[in-house]
C-alpha cells in the first residue's frame, strides 16, 4: 500500500518543522521542505515512478539522501528520521506551525512557556487570554491566532484538486477494470473542478451492483467501510478521504450524473424548473407522473427542460440556468486555446531548469511563446536577480530567439511590488522587457486600505503589466491578504494592466468568482503556471478549469492570443 505524494510531502514537511523547532541547521530544514514541494507537485505518484525504476535523485531538489527517504516511505510506509524526532519533540507542534503567523520559533516559545503541544491546547490558551502573557506575543497576535484557528477548522479536511486526482485516478482504474462495469465517472465537486474537494462521488453503470460494491470496498486503500449495499457504498480511505459510490441503471445514468455532480444549489434550481412544468426531477430521471421522460443522458434532461447542456464547471447556481435559458452561456476557454505561458522561473532565480529547457518544454506543449519571469533583487530567499543578472538574461534571450523559428521567448521578470508601491528594478531596465509580472511577496499584514493603495500605486508605473497571484493565498495554508480587489481590478482596467490567474494547484489565485467579476468589467486575465520546472508547465489545465468556473471564454484570457496580438494587447 504505497503512500501517495501528498502523504510523502506531509511527512517531509512534518520532519522539516520538527527539526526546525529543535533548532536544526536551516539548510537541512529547507532541503526537506523543498523536497516536499517537489513531491507534492509531481505529475505522477513517486511510488509509481520508483516501480518503473526511475531515479528520484534526478528530480530537482532531491539528492541521494532524500531519494532514499522517499523510497523508505514508499517501501515501509514510515520514515525512521521522523519517528526519531517525534520521540524527542511533541508531534502536535507540527500542526501548530501550520497556523499562519506561528513559525517554528514562536511555536517553541509557546511550548516552553505554556506547554502548548497541540492545536486544541493552543485554542484553549488563546480563549483564556494566556497567549498574550508570553513574551513576544500580545493581544493582537492572540486575536490573530484565534482567527486563523477558526479558519483552519472551517476548512476541515478538504483536499486540493490535484491531491484528489492522485487518489481518484488509481481508484477509478481499479473500478473500470471490474467485470461488468460499463461506465464509471467521478461526479461531485471533482467533476466541477472545484479548487478543493471534500469527498469523491463515483457513479458506476454495471450489470451486477453487488459485485461492484464488494470489489470497491475490498480496494487495498480502504481503511473503513461506512456502509455497503447492492447499489451504494461509502468508505474512508487510509488517507482519511471519503468516497461514495453509487451503481445506477443505464436509463438513469444521465439523471444520476447530473444529481451527483451538483452543486446542490444548481440541482435545487433545476428541480424547481421541472416542478414549474408539472414534472419531477430526481437522481432516477425526469418524470411526468410515473413516466420517465428523460434520464439516460444529461443532455436529455436539460433538453426536456428547454435548456442546452450546461458544462459542470458552471453548475454553481450563479446565473447559469438563466444564461442557458436566454441562449447566452459562455463558450468556455479550453486548454487548446492557450498559446503560451507568461509566468515561469529558471535557474536564474529559484527555477530548476535553464531558459532553453523551459522553452523547449513549452514548445513541446504546442505553445508559440514562453515568458521568463525570474525573481527581482529583493527576493533574496528565492534567488532574486541583480540588475546585471537581468540585463544578461535579456541578451541571452535575444540570442536564443535568433535560433528559434515559430517560437518566441519573451523577456520578462516577476518584479516585487515593494512596500511603498515602487517596483523592484529601475524603470529603464524594466522598459527593456516585453512585459512584467508584478507581485506582492511580503508585508501581507498591511491594512486593506494601505495594501490596495500599494498595488494601485505600482500599477501607475507604465512598466507594470500583470499583477501576479493577486491575493497571495495558498490553499489550506495561507489566507488571502486583505485587499480591495474590486478597486484593484478597476484600476487595472483603467490603466491597461491585467490580473493573473496563477494555475498552481496550491494557489489558483484569482478564484472563480473574481474571474467572473473581471470578465464582467472587461478585464482580461493571464492564466499562467508560475512553473519552476518543465513539468510545472503542465499545471495549466488547473488554471483553465478555474477560468471556466469563472465563465471565461478564450478571448477573456490574454494568452490565447498569438504573440503579435499578445504584445499589442500588453502595450500600454
Ligand atoms: P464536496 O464533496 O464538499 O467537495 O462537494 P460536492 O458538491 O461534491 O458535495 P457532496 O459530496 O456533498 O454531494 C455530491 C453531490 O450530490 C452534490 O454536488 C449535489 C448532490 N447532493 C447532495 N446532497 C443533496 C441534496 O440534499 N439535494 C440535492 N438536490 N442534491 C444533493
Ligand atoms: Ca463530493
Ligand atoms: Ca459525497
Ligand atoms: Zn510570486
Amino acid at each position: 500500500m504505497p503512500l501517495h505524494n501528498a502523504e510523502i510531502a506531509d511527512r517531509l514537511n512534518r520532519l522539516a518543522a520538527l527539526l526546525e523547532i529543535e533548532g536544526a541547521n536551516r539548510f537541512r530544514v529547507r532541503a526537506y521542505r523543498n523536497a516536499a514541494g517537489t513531491v507534492a507537485g509531481l505529475p505522477r505518484d513517486a511510488a509509481a515512478m520508483l516501480a518503473d525504476g526511475e531515479d528520484l535523485s534526478e528530480l530537482p531538489g532531491i539528492g541521494e539522501d532524500l531519494a532514499g527517504k522517499i523510497a523508505e516511505m514508499v517501501e515501509t510506509g514510515s520514515l525512521q528520521a521522523l519517528d526519531e524526532v517525534e520521540a524527542r519533540v511533541p508531534p502536535g507542534l507540527f500542526e501548530m506551525t501550520r497556523v499562519p503567523g506561528l513559525g517554528a520559533r514562536k511555536v517553541k516559545a509557546l511550548y516552553d512557556a505554556l506547554g502548548l503541544d497541540s492545536l486544541d491546547a493552543l485554542r484553549e490558551a488563546a480563549d483564556r487570554g494566556r497567549i498574550r502573557q508570553v513574551p513576544g506575543f500580545g493581544a493582537k497576535s492572540e486575536a490573530n491566532i484565534r482567527r486563523e484557528l477558526d479558519r483552519l477548522e472551517g476548512e476541515g479536511d478538504r483536499l486540493r484538486l490535484i491531491d484528489a486526482e492522485h487518489i481518484a485516478e488509481p481508484l477509478m482504474a481499479h473500478i473500470r477494470d471490474l467485470d461488468g462495469v460499463s461506465r464509471a465517472t467521478v461526479a461531485g465537486s471533482y467533476r466541477r473542478r472545484k479548487e478543493t474537494v471534500g469527498d469523491l462521488d463515483i457513479l458506476v453503470v454495471a450489470e451486477d451492483g453487488d459485485a461492484v460494491t464488494q470489489a470497491f470496498t475490498a480496494y487495498e486503500e480502504v481503511a473503513q467501510i461506512v456502509g455497503r449495499g447492492a447499489t451504494r457504498a461509502t468508505v474512508v480511505l487510509r488517507s482519511g478521504f471519503s468516497v461514495d459510490l453509487r451503481v445506477v441503471a443505464p436509463e438513469s445514468h444521465g439523471a444520476a450524473l447530473h444529481y451527483f455532480t451538483g452543486a446542490k444549489s444548481h440541482n435545487i434550481a433545476l428541480r424547481r424548473r421541472a416542478v414549474a412544468r408539472g414534472w419531477k426531477l430526481n437522481e432516477y430521471g425526469l418524470f411526468d407522473g410515473d413516466t420517465r421522460i428523460a434520464g439516460r443522458t444529461e443532455e436529455e434532461v436539460y433538453g426536456k427542460l428547454g435548456l442546452p447542456f450546461i458544462p459542470p464547471l458552471l453548475r454553481e447556481n450563479r446565473g447559469e440556468i438563466a444564461a442557458a435559458d436566454e441562449g447566452r452561456l459562455p463558450s468556455l476557454a479550453e486548454l487548446s486555446d492557450i498559446r503560451g505561458d507568461l509566468h515561469c522561473h529558471t535557474t536564474a532565480s529559484d527555477g530548476k531548469f535553464g531558459i532553453r529547457e523551459m522553452a523547449e518544454a513549452a514548445r513541446a506543449l504546442g505553445y508559440g511563446y514562453l515568458g521568463i519571469t525570474d525573481h527581482s533583487r529583493s527576493q533574496t530567499v528565492a534567488g532574486g536577480m541583480s540588475t546585471d543578472d537581468l540585463a544578461a538574461q535579456i541578451d541571452e534571450i535575444d540570442a536564443l530567439n535568433a535560433e528559434f523559428a515559430g517560437f518566441r521567448v519573451l523577456k520578462s521578470c516577476e518584479v516585487d511590488i515593494l512596500e511603498d508601491g515602487q517596483l523592484d528594478f529601475p524603470d529603464d531596465l524594466l522598459a527593456r522587457l516585453d512585459y512584467t509580472v508584478c507581485s506582492v511577496h511580503g508585508r501581507f499584514d498591511l491594512s486593506r486600505e494601505t495594501q490596495t493603495e500599494r498595488v494601485i500605486r505600482a500599477m501607475d508605473n507604465p512598466n507594470f503589466t500583470i499583477l501576479g497571484h493577486p491575493t497571495g493565498r495558498l490553499i489550506n495554508r495561507r489566507a488571502p491578504f486583505d485587499i480591495d480587489l474590486d478597486r484593484v481590478m478597476r484600476a487595472a482596467a483603467d490603466r491597461g494592466c491585467f490580473l493573473e490567474l496563477n494555475a498552481q494547484p496550491s494557489r489558483l489565485d484569482l478564484d472563480d468568482a473574481r474571474c467572473k467579476m473581471a470578465r464582467d468589467m472587461g478585464l482580461k486575465i493571464a492564466v499562467s503556471t508560475d512553473a519552476h520546472t518543465t513539468d510545472g508547465l503542465e499545471m495549466m489545465r488547473f488554471g483553465v478549469a478555474q477560468a471556466g468556473r469563472g465563465w471565461l471564454e478564450a478571448d477573456d484570457i490574454l494568452n490565447t492570443r498569438p504573440v503579435a496580438a499578445l504584445l499589442e494587447a500588453m502595450a500600454r
